[in-house]
Formats: structure tokens, C-alpha cells, sequence
């Protein structure tokens, strides 16, 4: 059985590494959004696979979720004694990543490849791939116009208020070529936002095509625990984009491609309406606070996929 995650940020990173304790690399794929990819000053910057990659490695910033831990900022502060653009945090150790990476790229490596070399100079065993080599750019429709991702998100802090997103790109991209299809039996999204995370990765027109002829479990974790987002815009998003902040909105979202749903067990009384909509659901405790908290969720999102694979074979 291989398990294929599908992950962003923060939120994402934290089942991520709860399903790197349960499944050996054999058993676990990552498929990493890179539509908040950018260029800045001259460095190719992927901060979701960094997030993802720290956070596997055991290197992440336990306060931020993103970065490094330990981390020093002569760099920054340099820059900005120098009146450089200093709003994007990037620190002395994470800025060597981004110098690497850009320099592998430029001799002609791609962003899969390069994210290989990174991943296991940091022992990552897992394997990590970008969802595409193709590049996909988030860009947000605001009322104060159009914002590149990096700058709707740090630079404004998600202030302005969204009217649309698009992810210029990805309707072209193709899915990473290392990534072979054939030998995935499950689906995890990750409690990633999905709207700035996810949906890059579901729009790459083969892989969204994939999801809705396979007939193996497609999971999600739904990153909304009583109303509120568990981390970062989500919630915010939702409701300026005209949805009501629940479940029932996160399993619409996916429907296309959704077997099953796991909420908090806060919202075990969503599952009904859940099912009605011809998603299977249970409700679990979604909050992870310490690294048993993202063990067991992994094991409780497992274990309902194989609920799910059984009935199937069962022809239930
Ligand atoms: N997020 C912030 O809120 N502020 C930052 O200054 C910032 C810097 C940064 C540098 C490197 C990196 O890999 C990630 C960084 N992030 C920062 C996080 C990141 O931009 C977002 O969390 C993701 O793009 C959303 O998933």
C-alpha cells in the first residue's frame, strides 16, 4: 500500500510528519503546493517543501511552523540597515537553502531535483516532491487588486479582502513526473488551507483527473474545528469568498474527489449532513498540539482509509 499526502503549509506539515512515524518511505509519498513559490531578491523560494522538509527533518521553528529553529538573522537585519526589501523573514540558515537551491537550479536542475539533494543532506527519507516542475503562481483578486501570493500573505498579512483566486499555471502544469500513479492506494489531504494550498495541486488537469477515475480513497482532514480555521486564513477566506465557515463547505469543496471526511469530534454532528452528500465521515480529535497529537491523527485518518478500502473490496 502507498499512501499519497497531499500537503502545504504549516497545518499540512504537522500530519505530515505524524504519517512519517507510521509508514516507511515505501509506504509515503508527499505532493507539495508550489503555487507560493517566488523569486525574491534572485533566490528561488519554496517555502511550503521547506516547510515540509524542516518539519520532517525535525529542524522546523516549533513557534512559527515555518523556518528553522535555532535560527540567527544578520542577514536580515543587514539587508535592512541597507533599505533592502525586508518584510519576507528569511533567516541566516534558511537563506543558505534558498542560495543552494537557486544555484542547482541554474545549472539546469529542476525543482524535483533539487529538492531531492536538499531533502537528503537533511536525512529526509521520505520522498518530497513538488506537485509539478511546471510553475504554478498563486495570485490572490483582492479589493485593493491583484496580489502575488507572498504578498497577499506576508507582505499584507491577508488583510485585503479576497474576491478570487487564481493559479496561473496550473491549468498547463503537469503532474511531477516522478510521482507514479499507479502505485497509490489512498489519498490524504492534509489539514492544509484549502483554498491557498490544496487547490494549486488539484487543478493540474492529470492529476485532477486521476482523483475523479480512481476508485481508491481520497481522505481529507478538514482544517475547521468548530467554526474557526485551526490555523492561518482559512475561516477569513472562506467567508469573504461568500461560504458559510463549517465542514459541510470543506466537503462541497472537495466533492468531486472525496470518499471520506474527518472533522473534530467537536463536530461529530456535521458527519450526517456530510453524508448526505455521498461523502463518508467520522469525527476525530483534529487538534495537534504535541507530536502524539499528529501521530494519532495519522493513525485515526489510516485507519478510516482502510475502513474505506475494505468496504470497497467488500462492494459495500
Ligand atoms: N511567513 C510569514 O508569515 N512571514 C515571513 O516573513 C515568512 C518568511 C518565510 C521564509 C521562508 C519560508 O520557507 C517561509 C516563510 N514564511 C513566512 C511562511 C510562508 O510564506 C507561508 O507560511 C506559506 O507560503 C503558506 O503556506
Amino acid at each position: 500500500m502507498s499512501v499519497l499526502a497531499i500537503t502545504g503549509g504549516v497545518g499540512g506539515a504537522k500530519l505530515s510528519v505524524g504519517l512519517t512515524h507510521l509508514l516507511n518511505p515505501n509506504q509515503l509519498v508527499f505532493l507539495v503546493n508550489t503555487g507560493d513559490d517566488f523569486r525574491h531578491l534572485g533566490l528561488h523560494i519554496s517555502p511550503d517543501l521547506d516547510t515540509l522538509i524542516y518539519s520532517l527533518a525535525g529542524v522546523a521553528c516549533p513557534k512559527k511552523g515555518w523556518g528553522r529553529r535555532d535560527e540567527t538573522w544578520s542577514f536580515l537585519k543587514t539587508l535592512e540597515d541597507l533599505g533592502g526589501p525586508a518584510w519576507f523573514q528569511l533567516g541566516d540558515k534558511d537563506l543558505a537553502l534558498h542560495v543552494y537551491r537557486t544555484q542547482l537550479m541554474s545549472n539546469g536542475g529542476s525543482l524535483t531535483e533539487a529538492t531531492k539533494e536538499i531533502a537528503e543532506a537533511l536525512d529526509v527519507t521520505h520522498s518530497v516532491l513538488p506537485c509539478s516542475d511546471d510553475p504554478i503562481a498563486t495570485v490572490v483578486d483582492t479589493e485593493d487588486g491583484q496580489l502575488s501570493f507572498q504578498h497577499y500573505f506576508v507582505k499584507y498579512q491577508c488583510r485585503p479582502q479576497v474576491k478570487g483566486i487564481q493559479y496561473d499555471g496550473a491549468d498547463r502544469a503537469r503532474l511531477n513526473s516522478s510521482l507514479d500513479l499507479a502505485t497509490i492506494s489512498m489519498v490524504v489531504i492534509c489539514p492544509s488551507n484549502p483554498y491557498l494550498s490544496v487547490d494549486p495541486i488539484l487543478t493540474i488537469p492529470d492529476f485532477r483527473k486521476f482523483l475523479q477515475n480512481s476508485s481508491i480513497p481520497v481522505l481529507a482532514v478538514s482544517p475547521i474545528v468548530q467554526g474557526r480555521a485551526l490555523k492561518g486564513p482559512t475561516a477569513k477566506i472562506m467567508t469573504e469568498l461568500g461560504h458559510t465557515v463549517n465542514n459541510k463547505t470543506i466537503a462541497r469543496h472537495y466533492k468531486e474527489i472525496l470518499t471520506g471526511l474527518i472533522v473534530n469530534d467537536g463536530d461529530a454532528v456535521d458527519c450526517e449532513t456530510i453524508r448526505d452528500l455521498g461523502i463518508e465521515c467520522v469525527a476525530r480529535n483534529t487538534v495537534m498540539h504535541t507530536l502524539d497529537d499528529r501521530v494519532r491523527l495519522a493513525q485515526d485518518t489510516l485507519d478510516f482509509g482502510k475502513a474505506l478500502l475494505s468496504r470497497k473490496r467488500c462492494g459495500r
